[in-house]
């Protein structure tokens, strides 16, 4: 850190260097020396109030943690009377406390009784009386008033980097004591469960129920920890897995984790009781006579190979398609494609990103020329002004929604483009409501007021884009009021939200599914790509560019390995003959030239009797893909359909072969994160029964078929992928355990990877930028008599997609259904009320759904989540999909609401 610049000090007599800003905490910690410090923590900032960290700073007595420290000051912590005082505020401290403050969790003891014991301070000096009482109302976080010492370090966590503010210090002097802001029961209360106040708290008085309790991240526990990546998001939080015989006691946020700097969310630190679930899968299953039976691996596999084998024989190689995971490492993905292209012999192979961000895809990629985020985030959250589009990252990418929240705290500001008003909407400077499926003419609305009020960047666009003129043209058509009329957003917001945008130093773009799953969400990408462009923000240090919140864990790794039917592993084209070539060098086996099918056509195919086998490895396209009455029909007409599961899904039941895997905290291998960052995973305990990896399912299913697919480790496949694809020829999964995370582009071992795309050109073709100019075109989906309302389909924050792992543990407790929110004048209307069961119909199925009145969507529109697939949401949704990349028009389904 920092040697060149900064301040230097001496403590001790010890010389150190340090950042400017640093406090003499900071210095005395740097220089080696403990110091309690029980009102601190390095996330938050300084409060300064348990006087137990007091050192002499140039002859003064003062506290460390909030005295900044300045170049040459000479600190003193040794000398006999700051002891001695030290001693006394903890002293002090420990006086209100019961004993079993001190005594508490003998192995594991709390930072207030290693405090403590580094002093000398007995229990004896604990002589309270308790009797306070706690609240247990919560499956994540308990609370014990007895042993609170008021450091308010929770109370600043919720605050400062969670942004909940749910705590709050209730009482005075010597019975200040943590409480929900909101006065009743914790689990009542505005908590969405990160764990961030169990994390800092030193006391043990905020814990995590069961075994982990009083674990934190700062904790130096006996029990072993492995550090990997967490596998539900793709935010890609870094996190400490610890474990005790073999079981998962407590997963904390790692400190220095490059993307959530000891932070994270409900599921990555407290959903993996799935993994203990009874529910789980732990041995292969055989469809015999209709119903699934229990068998051994040989049988399962020599099952499956037969049954790819009359695949061929009957319809070729393109009768055999798989849908591989984002949920699964980049080697598993890199081991499917490769089975499916060498083994198989067919290019039909997909994986959920097609009904995510393969709009994202076909768009950046066709308007800057990669297939990713522009820009790193730790950029994106230096913004002045954050255009946040169809996206709701509080619930959805928490730890970014947080690292968001906090930077419009103090200052950036926010425009919040999303039909319901949730998350950060609620702190935009403009909320700009459009109708679902009217984002293109949004967003040429915005274009076409950054044009005529003069904010386009005219030498960027002169250097360095294409289409001005052609864009130009079509915007004429958008003034703010026919935009107004078609989207309902109010012209003078739409001023409003362009001039912030527009004239901002720094914008950033960050978007979600609310963009790309429309009919044409491609197109929507598209223009949302052109507002960076007209404004210079992109591949320039005047803005940070256009960023897709990726969903997947490894939706992103997933795609880049080559698990798409059009693509080899780092987007070469299959039809290009030089691409192919290439693989087959790597691969020595010939690489089918045709593209292969995309999944809703898998289903198409099956459904006409062409596809007679498919593979399902980590997708629940029963409960998930749209339209699932067809889904399963599809699964039903074809001959061989295999899964991969944890869990008995929705799929698996439909399937004639299913494979019990492992999970991501049961294996090794990597994940690329939304912002492009590789980073390691390791397993923390061993999968299940017989269950074993996709990695090694693959293998063993080739080596049955006669085929040797190489790799016989995940870092071999990595490396094999660098040798066919250039952008990642310098990861390795060494450099990930030296480094941590490494951006891709990177084709250099011995150089860093490419955090910020195009400084210099773009990476299309001719090296520039490409505006689109795409007309506006309807939603697929619209309203009539018969079905008046608009429901818009998204997530929850303690559920993830099909909900088979957080509704096994104690989210399920957080959120126990699926509910449809409708805004109290439709529910008058359709005489539905708050609470109640209602079935929800649409053109294509119908739904059963707890209603839950709620201002947050507008009349007219409704919105529930798919987390628990018995309620059958993607019953309703339509077959309607982007035009570009078959990605399901999820965001619009015209549907009507009764009362059972
Ligand atoms: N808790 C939780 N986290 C998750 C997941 C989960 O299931 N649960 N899933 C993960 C996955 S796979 C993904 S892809 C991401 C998705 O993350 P997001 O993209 O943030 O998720 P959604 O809630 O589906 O949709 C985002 C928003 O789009 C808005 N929207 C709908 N239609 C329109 C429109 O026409 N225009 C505009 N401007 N906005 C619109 C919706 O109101 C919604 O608030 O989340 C990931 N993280
Ligand atoms: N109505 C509606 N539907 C949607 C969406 C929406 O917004 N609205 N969003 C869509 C989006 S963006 C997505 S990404 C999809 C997600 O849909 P899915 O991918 O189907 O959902 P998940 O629940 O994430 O995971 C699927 C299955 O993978 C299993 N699994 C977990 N880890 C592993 C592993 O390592 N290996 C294997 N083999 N299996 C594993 C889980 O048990 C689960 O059953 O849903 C889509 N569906
Ligand atoms: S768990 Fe997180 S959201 Fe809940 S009270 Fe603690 S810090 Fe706040
Ligand atoms: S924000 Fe995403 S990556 Fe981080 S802990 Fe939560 S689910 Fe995991
Ligand atoms: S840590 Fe410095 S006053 Fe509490
Ligand atoms: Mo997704």
């Amino acid at each position: 850190m920092g040697t060149v610049t900064g301040i230097e000090i001496e403590v001790d007599g010890r010389r150190v260097r340090l950042p400017e800003g640093a406090s003499l905490l900071t210095a005395v910690r740097a220089a080696g020396i403990e110091l309690p410090a029980l009102c601190s923590d390095d996330r938050l900032s300084p409060a300064g109030s348990c006087r137990t960290c007091l050192v002499r700073a140039d002859g003064l007595i003062a506290a460390a943690c909030v005295t900044p420290a300045s170049s040459g000051v000479r600190v003193e912590t040794a000398t006999e009377d700051l002891v001695q005082l030290r001693r006394d505020a903890v002293e002090l401290i420990a006086s209100a406390l019961p004993p079993r403050a001190l005594t508490g969790m003998p192995d594991n003891p709390s930072e207030l009784a290693q405090v403590c014991r580094s002093l000398g301070i007995g229990t004896e000096a604990a002589q309270g009386a308790g009797g306070r009482g706690g609240d247990d109302s919560h499956p994540y976080v308990r609370l014990d008033r007895d042993l609170c010492i008021a450091c308010g370090r929770c109370v600043r966590m919720c605050a400062e980097v969670q942004g909940t503010f749910a705590l709050t210090l209730v009482g005075r002097g010597g019975d200040t004591v943590v409480a929900p802001g909101t006065g009743g029961p914790w689990a009542e209360s505005d908590c969405v469960a990160c764990g961030g106040c169990v994390d800092t708290c030193p006391t043990g008085a905020i814990t995590e129920p069961g075994p982990a309790r009083g674990l934190t991240s700062a904790s130096r526990p006996a029990a072993a920890r492995t550090r990997t990546t967490c596998g539900y998001c793709g935010v890609g939080c870094s996190l400490e897995v610890a474990t005790h015989d073999g079981e998962v006691t407590a997963v904390l946020p790692a400190r220095d984790g490059p993307v959530n700097r000891g932070h994270a969310c409900v599921k990555g630190r407290f959903a993996h009781g799935y993994l203990t679930s009874p529910e789980r899968l732990t041995r292969p299953l055989l469809r015999r006579d209709g119903s699934l039976v229990t068998v051994g691996w040989d049988e399962a596999l020599d099952h499956v190979a037969r049954g790819l084998r009359a695949a061929m024989e009957a319809g070729g190689p393109d009768a055999v398609a798989a849908i591989s995971s984002a949920r699964a490492t980049n080697e598993e993905n890199y081991l499917v494609q490769k089975f499916m292209r060498v083994a198989i012999g067919t290019n039909s192979v997909d994986n959920c990103s097609r009904l995510c961000h393969s709009p994202s895809a076909a768009g950046l990629a066709a308007s800057f020329g990669l297939p990713g985020g522009t820009d790193t985030f730790d950029d994106v959250e230096r913004a002045d002004c954050l255009l946040v589009v169809g996206a709701n990252p509080v619930e959805a990418h928490p730890v970014i929604g947080a690292r968001l929240l906090q930077r419009v705290l103090h200052g950036a500001r926010l425009v919040v483009a999303d039909p319901r008003s949730v998350g950060l909407a609620v702190h935009a400077d403009v909320h700009l409501r459009p109708r679902p499926g009217t984002n293109v003419a949004l967003f040429h609305g915005l274009a076409h007021i950054m044009l005529t009020e003069g904010m386009a960047d005219e030498e960027f666009l002169r250097a360095r884009a294409t289409g001005l003129k052609e864009l130009t043209d079509l915007l004429a058509d958008y003034p703010p009021d026919r935009v107004a009329g078609i989207t309902g957003v109010p012209a003078a917001d739409l001023v409003a939200a362009a001039r912030l945008y527009g004239r901002a130093e720094h914008p950033a773009i960050i978007y979600g599914l609310g963009v790309t799953e429309h009919l044409h969400g491609t197109d929507g990408v598209r223009s949302l790509a052109n507002l960076a462009i007209l404004r210079g923000a992109v591949g320039t240090d005047r803005g940070f560019g256009v960023s897709p919140l990726r969903g997947q864990n490894n939706v992103q790794g997933a795609s880049d390995m080559g698990a798409l039917p059009d693509v080899l592993p780092g987007y070469g084209k299959v039809t290009d003959p030089a691409v192919r070539a290439r693989a087959e060098e790597v691969w020595g086996a010939p690489v089918p030239e045709r593209p292969g099918l995309r999944i809703p056509q898998m289903f198409a195919a099956a459904r006409a009797g062409a596809l007679r086998a498919l593979w399902v490895i980590g997708e629940d396209v029963c409960a998930t893909d749209p339209d699932t009455n067809r889904v399963a029909r599809a699964l039903d007409a074809c001959p061989l359909v295999v899964c991969n599961e944890l869990f008995l899904s929705e799929t698996a039941r439909h399937a004639d072969v299913v494979l019990p895997v492992a999970s991501w905290l049961e294996k090794d291998g990597t994940f690329v994160n939304f912002d492009r960052r590789f980073q390691r995973v390791r397993p923390a305990v061993a999968p299940p029964g017989e269950a074993r990896t996709d990695f090694d399912t693959v293998r063993s299913l080739a080596t049955v078929m006669g085929v040797d697919l190489g790799c016989p480790t995940p870092a071999d496949a990595l490396a094999e992928c660098g040798r066919l694809a250039p952008v990642f020829a310098g990861l390795s999964h060494d450099r990930l355990d030296r480094e941590g995370a490494v951006p891709w582009p990177c084709p250099d071992p011995d150089r860093p990877g490419e955090a910020k795309l195009y400084t210099e050109r773009f990476a299309t073709p001719d090296g520039r930028a490409h505006l689109a100019a795409a007309p506006y075109l309807p939603p697929g989906e619209q309203p009539d008599d018969d079905y008046p309302l608009v429901l818009v389909t998204g997530r929850r924050w303690a559920h993830y997609n099909s909900g088979s792992m957080t509704r096994r543990g104690g989210n399920l407790a957080l959120d126990p259904v699926d509910f449809l929110d409708l805004h109290p004048d439709d529910a008058t209307r359709y005489g539905v009320r708050d609470g109640a069961q209602v079935t929800v119909e649409s053109r294509y199925g119908r739904a059963s759904l707890t209603a839950r009145t709620s201002e947050q969507t507008v009349p007219g529109q409704v919105f529930c989540s798919f987390h628990f697939p018995a309620s059958g949401v993607n019953r309703l949704t339509s077959d309607q999909a982007d035009t570009v990349t078959s990605c399901p028009e999820y965001k619009v389904t015209a549907v009507r609401v009764a009362a059972l």
